[in-house]
């Protein structure tokens, strides 16, 4: 086995990383994790790490579970690859379909199946406009999502997505995918209240929609909670106005579940969390808790039916769709969810304690706002608490706080100058007082090297 340095240097020299800057990376060299146990990671100097994201997202299980490892080697076994095209199936992809659909919201019966959440979303533009043509309303095309949404990083997702640093590297958004303003009350509300704020921006869909003509507009896109934009928990009165304005123009409404789907807001699905009545859900991540990659569009029969009774070829489809190991080891997984009450054990006692702890943020003089729900959380840092100012150079005291986390075992990601946390559904309260503990600390150290 190599040594972290043989490692690093042979890591810069071929592995190009997704989302870095390679040149400064091949300066610092990177970070080498080689294993995992529990909501704790290692590195390859033997330093202790607590994992307050869940890898990206997605470790909801926690790490070390011998039953998905098994159950992936007794599925490469006995079928290690058949493709569901050509009017084949097999027993994997039906059982997780079934299971699903028992454990969607009523009216969720099908799913489409995919290897991530990028490919999840391009399904859902490709979904979305074959469902129009099939309603003879083709000319509706136009899907509008917000400013600041992150859904993936194929060129179709990446252009729902509302990051201008991202669109600019290649002239995205393909056209007929338009935005609007996020519900970040925190960055943008200025002195409305949330409420007010919330009204406004979900007052700009419809706004859009009128300005676009309605007879053209397809769908909307949001993630229940943004999350990789920083955490951002709308307003109370936000999707409520947002589902009303859906329903009175007919667009379908596609909630984007890959973060906050099987669990992490202490309801199977951030719809139910938000009582939303989706049309099509996106998911991944928590599907398979990362173990092995897989994703989905969940649809509800308003437009499966259409889908399917409708007849005539969709032609869309991944060689891996509905892979036999994915689809098993995602099955196991959603047994462990249940078997462990995980969701439960969100809604009722790790993320009330979560809520209680971060609260205690507020008194801390570097943190302008807290936001949380299930298990996500948000600390805002500014220099200055009462008016919300941003530092003079956005981005720069997150990276130092990230660094300064790192340094004391503990991964809670920067977005700009918010810190944010999403840790394995598994953690205990004890450890979200470590986790807590641990991110007060980092927040005086940050403090200090200011
Ligand atoms: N939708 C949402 C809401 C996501 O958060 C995707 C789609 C795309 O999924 P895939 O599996 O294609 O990555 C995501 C992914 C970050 C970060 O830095 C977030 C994601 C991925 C990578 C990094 O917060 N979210």
């Amino acid at each position: 086995m190599l040594n972290t340095q043989e490692l690093q240097q042979s890591d810069s020299t071929h592995y190009l990383h997704p989302f870095t800057d390679a040149k400064s990376l091949k300066k610092k060299g990177a970070r080498v994790i080689t294993r995992a146990e529990g909501i704790y990671l290692w590195d390859s100097d033997g330093n202790r790490l607590l994992d307050g994201m869940a890898g990206l997202w997605c470790v909801n299980v926690g790490y070390g579970r011998k039953v998905l490892a098994q159950t992936a080697m007794r599925q490469l076994e006995e079928l290690p690859y058949y493709n569901t095209f050509f009017q084949t199936t097999h027993p994997p992809a039906v059982a997780l379909s079934e299971k699903l659909a028992e454990l969607s919201p009523p009216g969720f019966n099908r799913v489409f199946l995919v290897n991530s959440g990028s490919e999840a979303n391009d399904t859902v533009l490709r979904m979305i406009r074959r469902y129009w043509a099939l309603m003879d309303q083709p000319q509706r095309r136009v899907v509008i999502s917000r400013i600041n949404a992150y859904h993936g990083s194929t060129v179709a997702s990446a252009s729902m997505g509302g990051q201008s640093f991202i669109h600019k590297i290649d002239g995205l958004p393909i056209p007929e995918i338009e935005h609007i303003e996020e519900p970040y009350w925190y960055a943008n509300g200025g002195d409305l209240t949330p409420e007010e704020y919330g009204l406004k921006t979900a007052r700009a869909l419809e706004e859009k929609i009128l300005e676009l003509g309605e007879n053209r507009v397809a769908a909307f896109i949001g993630e229940p909670i943004q999350g990789a934009g920083g955490v951002i928990v709308p307003p109370e009165n936000y999707w409520p106005e947002i589902q009303r304005i859906c329903k009175k123009y007919r667009i379908l409404l596609v909630a984007d579940e890959v973060i906050c789907g099987f669990g992490r807001l202490g309801e199977w699905f951030g719809s139910t969390y938000y009582h939303l009545d989706p049309d099509l859900m996106p998911i991944a991540k928590g599907l398979s808790s990362g173990y092995l990659p897989i994703g989905g569009v969940l649809v509800h029969d308003r437009v499966g039916d259409v889908l399917q009774e409708k007849g005539g070829e969709f032609s869309h489809g991944f060689t891996y769709s509905g892979h036999p190991a994915s689809c098993s080891v995602a099955l196991e997984n959603l047994k462990i969810v249940e078997d462990e009450k995980l969701v439960e054990k969100v809604k009722h006692e790790t993320g009330p304690h979560l809520k209680e702890r971060w609260q205690e943020f507020n008194s801390h003089p570097l943190v302008a706002e807290v936001r949380n729900a299930g298990l996500l959380g948000a600390i805002e840092l500014s220099p200055d608490k009462s008016s919300r100012a941003p530092f003079p150079e956005p981005g720069k005291t997150g990276y130092l706080c990230r660094d300064i986390c790192f340094k004391n075992g503990l991964v809670m990601r920067s977005v700009k100058d918010t810190m944010i946390i999403s840790p394995p559904l598994i953690i205990s309260k004890e450890q979200i007082d470590e986790m807590f503990e641990l991110a007060w600390k980092c927040l005086d150290q940050t403090s200090e090297a200011l």
